[in-house]
């Protein structure tokens, strides 16, 4: 029988358990990447960890996300990791050298290998072929260490791609329309593998923003074959050496199988706050905008650049509109200086951010009062943008560059002839803002500069004998991790402070319940369906491990939280029978007697008592060996100190 491409790099990077569907299984990573909003805490927990240096064949920390250095907080965040970086062996990828995700596919991606990053859109990696994955920032550091990354082995989807695109139809069309058919939890447990005639006729950058956006599918992952596209992308990059061949086997089995002609796609957006709210622009109609912000990790490539550029030569943006532009990394900003992409671009009225996540994660750029925003970006969660009543659509360049210059929503198929837009033969390379590690020999010298903002990992405990304990916070479905651990310019500077941070848990939900799970001294919180999506930020479970949160009662979860839940000592539960969610009341006393003892004899169903009103309510606590023994320690952290000792 035939294997994927997941098939392939999972069973070459095997070192525990078997690739059975559905079972956990331990794989060794040869890469990691983490940013500097999950990095302070992931270089907290490997020093915690007592591992000397960097075990894996590359790590690199970048610096990308908290780059508005309102106060001191972000600054002192850089000098901690960038002196980790240098004592622990990484590559440190200074701030202004750009987004992680598309430097790491410029410079450092390798098809075939296994990359972990800190960062939910890791999968961008999977447009060079390398099977790349967000994780906790733990998980993060216990695989920089050495250790194993485990995931359930996901079931693989095959898209099928064949056609070519139309003009001004894009790359991020394609990934919205696999949004729109799978929903924003269709892909939990699953790798999106991309094969047939059409993947030819996309480009790595192109493939990248749809490994990107895969992530919002609840995604493992997302992978492309590696091919003559794939070297010639590398040899651009005057990386040829590190390119091999990846592809599917004909006869490879798949679980799902989904077909998509690219030649029938068109412009579509996804409408507020979801990003499978997906419309044509034709659907849409007429929609006066405020804002057009183009970049972030999803829609900031060379060639997303040279598109929008070329829109906008020579015209200027509409009076009523801001336009806002964040090249992905300093190779691109460096190439549209210099080919003069980037004066039309300043010509035209852009406003020009630095190479950095920038608006994407609500750091400056939020939009007016009920402001209409287009963004090239990949999520448009309620809030995410830091104006609460914001309505962010979520486009290809091509439509954002387009509608900048209308003032509407604008199918960009209205801009005529295209031109045929190509990746360089070869892009102007210079590292000169990655700074090497320190020797090995020299290691005991570099000093970790920690700042006043920095604190150490959250006090832990081993899982309770019986958690009996209040609902502290009742919350529907699709809660995300913008829900549970806000971002913003205001917030994100608290990342390395998990007690202040903390005072914001759930803040767009109800700002009382940091208060009141603190008061509670234990709680529970009960949810919804797809519980947790979104980002792959630790501090959406470490905030409520420090407001005392003990149990986290759900439909469902989105993968890269529930592994954080429990790294955390979180015990992840889910109801048997859904509709027992309306059993419980925000506010009642439940009970979950012999929990300990059940998840120690590996037991998975148990039952919760609302004490309340009486009701028995099945539920599931999945657990495996490795997770229940985590769980029994009080979280990752112990369970890999123990682990270290013996
Ligand atoms: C995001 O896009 O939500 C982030 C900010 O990049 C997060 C990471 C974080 O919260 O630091 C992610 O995607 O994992
Ligand atoms: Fe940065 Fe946005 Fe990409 Fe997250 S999604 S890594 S915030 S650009």
């Amino acid at each position: 029988m035939g294997l994927t491409m997941t098939e392939k790099i999972l069973s070459a990077h095997l070192v525990e358990g078997e690739l059975v569907r559905g079972t956990e299984i331990g794989i060794r990573i040869d890469q990691t990447l983490t940013q500097d909003a999950t990095g302070t805490m992931a270089y907290l927990e490997f020093e915690a960890m007592g591992v000397p240096r960097v075990r894996t064949e590359r790590s690199v920390a970048y610096i990308d996300h908290n780059t508005l250095q309102n106060g001191f907080e972000n600054a002192d965040d850089h000098r901690f990791i960038g002196s980790c970086a240098k004592k622990h062996g990484l590559y440190f990828s200074r701030p202004g050298n750009g987004i992680c995700h598309q430097v790491h596919l410029e410079r450092f991606g390798i098809p075939g290998k296994t990359l972990i990053g800190s960062d939910s859109h890791t999968p961008t990696g999977g447009g060079l072929g390398m099977l790349a994955i967000g994780a906790g920032g733990l998980d993060v550091a216990v695989a920089m260490g050495g250790g194993a990354y485990y995931i359930t082995c996901p079931k693989v989807v095959n898209v099928k791609l064949s056609g070519k695109l139309s003009p001004w139809v894009a790359a991020k069309d394609v990934i919205l329309e696999v949004l729109r058919r799978m929903s924003v939890k269709g892909g939990v447990g699953k790798v999106i593998e991309y094969t047939g005639e059409g993947v030819k006729t996309l480009t790595v950058p192109e493939r990248a923003t749809i490994t990107n956006m895969g992530a919002e599918l609840g995604a493992t992952s997302s992978i492309f074959p590696s091919d003559e596209m794939t070297k010639a992308f590398l040899k651009a990059q005057q990386r040829e050496e590190v390119w091999t061949p990846l592809a599917a086997d004909p006869d490879a089995v798949y679980d799902e199988v989904i077909e998509i002609d690219l030649s029938k796609l068109e412009p579509l957006a996804a409408c507020p706050h979801s990003p499978d709210n997906v419309k044509t622009t034709g659907e849409i109609g007429k929609l006066k905008i405020d804002q057009v912000c183009i970049g972030s990790c999803t829609n900031s490539s060379l060639l997303d650049m040279m598109k929008v550029a070329y829109i906008l030569k020579g015209k200027t943006v509409h009076p009523d509109v801001s336009l806002a532009i964040a090249p992905g990394s300093k190779q691109v900003l460096n190439m549209i200086a210099a080919n003069g992409a980037l004066g039309d671009m300043i010509d035209a009225g852009a406003r020009i951010l630095e190479s950095a996540c920038g608006p994407c994660i609500g750091m400056g750029q939020s939009p007016n009062s009920g402001g209409i925003s287009l963004r090239t970006f990949n999520r448009n969660f309620e809030g995410r943008s830091g104006t609460k009543d914001g309505q962010i659509y979520l486009v290809s360049p091509e439509t954002a560059a387009a509608s900048a210059l209308t003032g509407y929503l604008t199918d960009p198929r209205t801009l005529g002839e295209m031109p045929e837009f190509k990746l360089p033969d070869v892009f102007t390379v210079n590292d000169n803002m990655v700074t090497l590690p320190a020797d090995e020999k020299d290691m005991d010298e570099v000093e970790i500069k920690l700042g006043p903002n920095i604190k150490p990992y959250p006090e832990t405990h081993p899982l309770l004998e019986t958690i009996d304990a209040p609902v502290s916070l009742k919350v529907g479905d699709n809660i995300t991790t913008d829900h549970i651990m806000p971002a913003g310019a205001k917030i994100l500077p608290l990342r390395s402070n998990i007690p202040k941070i903390s005072e914001h848990c759930f803040a767009v939900c109800d700002e009382e319940f940091p208060k009141r799970a603190k008061a509670l001294g234990q709680s529970i919180i009960v949810g919804g369906a797809n519980y947790g999506q979104g980002s792959s930020r630790e501090h959406a479970a470490l905030a409520p491990l420090y407001l005392g949160v003990k149990a986290v009662l759900v439909k469902s979860f989105a993968r890269i939280h529930r592994a954080n839940l429990i790294n955390a000592g979180i015990l992840p539960l889910t109801f048997v029978n859904e509709a027992d969610y309306d059993k419980i009341a925000q506010g009642d006393q439940l009970e979950l007697a012999g929990v300990r003892k059940a998840v120690e004899e590996g037991r998975t169903e148990l039952t919760v008592i609302d004490k309340t009103n009486g009701a028995e309510i099945p539920v599931l606590c999945e657990l495996t060996g490795r997770t229940k023994d985590i769980m029994l320690a009080g979280g990752l952290l112990d369970y890999t100190r123990e682990a270290l000792k013996k």
